[in-house]
This record gives C-alpha cells, sequence and structure tokens, in this order.
C-alpha cells in the first residue's frame, strides 16, 4: 500500500513523476523572504570570518551593469552555506521541504548537499544544459535538488530552464569529457522556463536537463541550492559537502527538530 501524500496534492506527485520537476510558488512568504533575503545579504556581503570549508566565488564586475549594492562583492557561488550559522541549518533542514521529498522519494531522506548559485548583474551563464547526475552519481538516481529564488527571475533574468519528462531517459548522452549534455541533442522548443518570485521553490529531479540562465539585468539574482537523496541510494561521488548524509527523515517521519 502506498504511504498517504504529506504535503503534496496527487497531482503535484505525478506532475514530478512524469516532468522531473515541480513548481511550488510561495512556499517562503513574504515575512519569510524579508527574513531569508537580510540573512543571505549578511552572507555575501560579510564574507570573511566564515568556516573555512564555506567557499565563495566572484564574478568580475561587469562594466556595463555595474553591481548591485545588495550584492556588494558580486558573489556568485558558495559551496556549503549550511555551515554559515544556525538559520543556514534550519534552512535545509526544514520540514516542508523534507516533506515533499518524502512524497517525491519515499519515507527515509538524507542530506546531499547545499550550495548557493548567485546571477550578479551581467552574468552570462557558461555552463550548458546538464544533468545534475553525472557530477554526484549514485547506486540509483534517487536525490532531487531544491531550488529556492530569493529574487524574480525571467527569461536573462536569472531564470532556470527544464526540459519536462527529460530524466525518463535515463543518463543522456555527453560532450567528450564533458558533464553537460552533448551539442545536438536539446530539442530548444521542447524547454520550459521558470519564471519565479521570492518565495518559490523548483524541486528537479537529479536526472531532468535543465540550466540556467544569464543575467542581462542590473539586479543581481539569487537561488540556494539544497540537494536531498534517499537513505538508501548510496554515493559513488565520493561527496565530502558538510552535512553529506545527514538523516532528515526515517519511516515518513522528520527527525531533527528545527534549533
Ligand atoms: O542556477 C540555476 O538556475 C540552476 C543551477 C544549476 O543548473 C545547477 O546548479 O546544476
Amino acid at each position: 500500500m502506498t504511504a498517504p501524500l504529506k504535503t503534496l496534492t496527487p497531482n503535484q506527485k505525478t506532475f514530478f513523476d512524469d516532468n522531473g520537476y515541480l513548481f511550488l510558488p510561495g512556499l517562503y512568504n513574504e515575512a519569510e523572504m524579508e527574513e531569508m533575503r537580510a540573512q543571505f545579504h549578511d552572507l555575501i556581503a560579510n564574507t570573511e570570518g566564515r568556516p573555512k570549508s564555506l567557499r565563495y566565488s566572484f564574478m568580475d564586475p561587469d562594466p556595463e551593469f555595474g553591481i548591485d549594492p545588495y550584492n556588494p562583492k558580486n558573489v556568485r557561488g558558495i559551496m556549503d552555506q549550511t555551515l554559515a550559522n544556525d538559520y543556514w541549518f534550519n534552512n535545509f533542514t526544514d520540514p516542508r521541504v523534507v516533506n515533499v521529498l518524502i512524497d517525491l522519494f519515499g519515507p527515509n531522506i538524507d542530506f546531499h548537499n547545499g550550495k548557493v548559485r548567485s546571477n550578479p548583474p551581467g552574468f552570462v551563464n557558461t555552463q550548458s544544459w546538464h544533468q545534475d547526475w553525472p557530477y554526484e552519481r549514485h547506486t540509483t538516481p534517487d536525490l532531487a535538488a531544491a531550488i529556492v529564488y530569493l529574487d524574480d527571475t525571467d527569461v536573462d533574468q536569472g531564470a532556470t530552464s527544464v526540459i519536462p519528462g527529460s530524466h525518463k531517459r535515463g543518463e543522456w548522452k555527453r560532450g567528450e569529457d564533458s558533464h553537460t549534455v552533448a551539442e545536438g541533442e536539446v530539442d530548444e522548443s521542447q524547454t520550459v522556463t521558470v519564471q519565479t518570485r521570492p518565495g518559490d521553490v523548483l524541486f528537479i529531479h537529479v536526472q531532468v536537463v535543465h540550466a540556467a540562465g544569464h543575467n542581462y539585468t542590473k539586479q543581481s539574482r539569487h537561488k540556494l541550492i539544497n540537494e536531498y537523496k534517499t537513505h538508501e541510494t548510496v554515493d559513488l561521488w565520493g561527496n565530502k559537502c558538510a552535512f553529506a548524509g545527514l538523516p532528515l527523515a526515517r519511516n515518513g517521519k522528520i527527525v531533527l527538530p528545527q534549533i
């Protein structure tokens, strides 16, 4: 007998199974986003004195687009933002997100890793269409990323695009020596760009083909990407990221309290 869904509707679950992604608008409300954006600003503006394994990357300012004061150092990414403080610990262990993962994959959920992808003004995405799978192989593809949007995104404004149903083909042909999908494999007419508002969350299956967009605006755009896996699937990549394998749900129940 299948377990009753904890938070998703049957249609949402079927949509994810069929398409490999699920868009949940407004998972975080306005007040929560005000706090998240304030915490995030602190994270990207005050980069000194952080745990060493929290790794920042920066983009050279684009003279045409300038710098958004919200992202004064032009941060373009962070690995293991989960280590920054209790707020960010609570963020990746949020039961609302973990319950979605239970509905999508089953009762036993572990953490995989957390990162920030920022698109400063003038950001050009050079990583083409890809599946996350070749970057993080496991015994079975039972992983998904939850992408939390801190800003409005749209075409050429940092939006993420996906190819619905592409996870059903398993691993796609890759370019030589590359983790990204081989040229000519993607039919652009099949792609969907997900427009977002702050507080929206996009769940993407580890084998769904997707791509980040460019940001040809003067506003910096920011995404948190926390990834989750079933307890049963075993890491073959050698995941050394913070909190890798941390148990989050067992037998359909959240096991970690919020701090
Ligand atoms: O930044 C995005 O919109 C998507 C990020 C992405 O493609 C990835 O981290 O694999």
